[in-house]
């Protein structure tokens, strides 16, 4: 394993805060970036205080999002400060910001002020929406971004209302999409000499994530179904399962509004997408384990296997059963059957059996079953890192694996930890230090 990490070299100002920048830079730090996180004196990025559980301490909203970065204290809206930062842009290859819309221009350091200090200067910002955008004023946070772009009207079941999802797909999505725009403009500016504008809105970044949901928004226009959502067996012009009317052996799934679908994609529960059709289903002790479920996939080719799998040999012949098209009508049916198949097997016994016939399936894991997970502990998904007040502390590790490159994650930084060092690496002496710390602009 190499210990030179291919970041290396690649100075980052990081003027970001909350989640979905610091999510962006940390990636970059562990892959070796040198990230220099510019905090307001005194107070720093808002995540150090919130939530916390250890008193005085650096929160883990903060610790878990700005591992292998250095902490510069910096007040930009006072002059002295003001002339740190522009030493910073004159050395430095990328700054990453997610202020509200504007505050960077507020501050003095607009895009054409950036480029005559460094022209070679990549500036990449996360706002809620882009440039233009008719809401492109907006401040936004994680599920603003998730209804802004189209995940909270196709989460969650459809008597319900619409939902968001505990994945970061506002946030740290937002800042992982600004990764990659970051490290394509830094491929750019290898090819032209030049820095460049990156930005991404959380609206799209979810959005993105949200395509297939668009797909089916298409396909609905044009069909008025779809056909592997839970509502279609109701759809009127399917006179041919009379037996699904309404579902009335069902209660549990009522039928979307008005026994048909309207002309937007419905939430379609935990419904499987694609031609894939899935559900969670049921395992020993439900009743009391709000999370003995597994996720199990009716994955077309994969049926005879799931017919002998559940017992159910004679389902591999029956004309009712054979086809996906068949079994759509009565998937809830054969959802229950299998339900009663794992009536006394954990889910963890349940997915030993299935994984040997190749069915795609997972057990619904909790947060502290991940976080014991010997496999992700193992494989540096999980990682315990050591902090300078707080001892050590789990935190998510990359998920990404390399074969030449280990990211190792160190602890967060404290308050302008690094203050001193960054400005001496910027050639100030120690009395100007002094000065400076004086003037309260560090
Ligand atoms: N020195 C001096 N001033 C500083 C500073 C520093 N080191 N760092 C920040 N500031 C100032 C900014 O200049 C800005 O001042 P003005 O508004 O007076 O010009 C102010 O602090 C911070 O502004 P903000 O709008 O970013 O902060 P907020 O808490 O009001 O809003 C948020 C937070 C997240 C809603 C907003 O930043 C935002 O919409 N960001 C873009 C979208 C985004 O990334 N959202 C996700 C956040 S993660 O959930």
């Amino acid at each position: 394993m190499s210990s030179i990490k291919p970041l290396n070299g690649i100075k980052i100002i990081d003027f970001t805060h909350v989640q979905a920048g610091p999510a962006c830079t940390q990636m970059l730090a562990w892959f070796g970036a040198d990230v220099i996180k510019v905090e307001r004196p005194g107070a720093g990025d808002v995540t150090r205080s919130q939530l916390r559980d250890i008193p005085d301490v650096d929160a883990l909203y903060f610790t878990m999002l700005n591992s292998n970065k250095r902490s510069l204290t910096l007040d930009t809206k006072q002059p002295e400060g003001k002339v740190v930062l522009e030493k910073l842009i004159k050395e430095s290859d990328v700054l990453v910001e997610n202020f509200g819309p504007g505050a960077l221009d507020r501050m003095g350091f607009t895009w054409e002020r950036i480029q005559e200090l460094n022209p070679k200067m990549i500036v990449a910002s996360v706002k809620g929406f882009s440039d233009g955008h008719h809401y492109d004023d907006l401040k936004v946070y994680e599920n603003v971004a998730q209804c802004a772009g189209g995940a909270a009207s196709t989460t969650g079941f459809w008597d319900g209302p619409p939902t968001v999802s505990a994945a970061a797909l506002g946030d740290s999505n937002t800042g992982m999409h600004l990764a990659i725009g970051i490290l394509t403009a830094i491929i750019g500016r290898q090819q032209t000499g030049k820095g460049q504008r990156v930005a991404c809105a959380m609206q799209d970044a979810v959005l993105n994530l949200c395509r297939v949901k668009m797909r089916d928004q298409l396909r609905l226009d044009k069909l008025g179904y779809l056909e592997e959502y839970p509502q279609y067996p109701q759809y009127p012009q399917y006179p041919q399962y009379p037996q699904y009317p309404q579902y009335p052996q069902y209660p549990q799934y009522p039928q979307y509004p008005h026994g048909t679908f309207s002309d937007v994609v419905p939430r379609g529960g935990n419904a499987g997408g694609g031609g894939q059709p899935g559900w969670v289903l049921k395992c020993k002790g439900w009743q009391t384990d709000p999370n003995a479920y597994i996720y199990f996939t009716v994955q077309g080719h994969a049926w005879a296997p799931i017919c002998d799998a559940i017992g159910k040999p004679e389902w591999k012949t029956d004309p009712d059963y054979v086809t996906p098209k068949a079994r759509q009508p009565h998937i809830m049916d054969i959802f229950a059957t299998i339900e009663g198949w794992l009536a006394d097997k954990t889910k963890f016994e349940a997915v030993d059996i299935l994984r040997k016939f190749d069915i795609p399936c997972s057990p619904v894991l909790t947060m502290k079953e991940l976080l014991h997970d010997p496999s992700l502990r193992a494989s540096g998904s999980i990682v315990e890192v050591p902090h300078k007040e707080r001892g050590s502390y789990f935190t998510v590790g990359s998920p990404i694996k390399f074969s030449d490159l280990k990211p190792e994650i160190t602890g967060s930084p404290l308050l302008g930890e690094h203050t001193d060092e960054v400005l001496a690496e910027l050639g100030y002496s120690k009395d100007q230090i002094g000065n400076l710390r004086e003037s309260k602009a560090v």
